[in-house]
């Protein structure tokens, strides 16, 4: 009788565990050097999860992903980074050179077409490192 009411209860909190998880995130792996990003322009659908996994692959410079996408979605950053805001109120994350970091997301449902991104780390973005993530609607 215990054993079969662990049982129960043991399946019912891997049920809920497997609903709350959900699917897989997509990884998508963004290289960062001076000064452009690859790939520079990144795919995504409203509602999807995907982590962004971003490498430093610079030797002598740091850099960061800044968007308007991350100001309108929650970001779980894990790995060696820092977070903040640009002059223009952008959120970024930075990753020193040689770092790297993963940004977890689900891609806001108010973001549709393209969304632009920018290394903000001096003068980065005017020598082209820039990018957009195309969001498209939810299949
Ligand atoms: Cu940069």
């Amino acid at each position: 009788m215990v054993r079969r009411l662990l049982l129960v209860l043991w399946v019912g909190v891997w049920v809920a565990s497997s609903v709350a998880a959900g699917p897989a995130p997509r990884t998508i792996r963004i290289s960062m050097t001076s000064f452009k990003f690859e790939p520079s322009v990144i795919q995504l659908r409203q509602g999807e999860r995907v982590v962004l996994e971003l490498v430093n692959e610079d030797t002598q410079r740091p850099h960061n992903i800044a968007s308007e996408l991350f100001n309108q979605t929650e970001l779980v950053v894990r790995g060696e980074f820092r977070q903040g805001t640009t002059a223009d109120g952008r959120r970024f994350v930075f990753v020193d050179a040689g770092k790297r970091a993963e940004v977890e997301i689900i891609v806001p449902r108010v973001a549709v077409g393209q969304v632009s991104f920018i290394c903000s780390v001096g003068q980065h973005a005017a020598q082209g490192m820039t990018g957009a993530f195309v969001v498209r609607p939810a299949q």
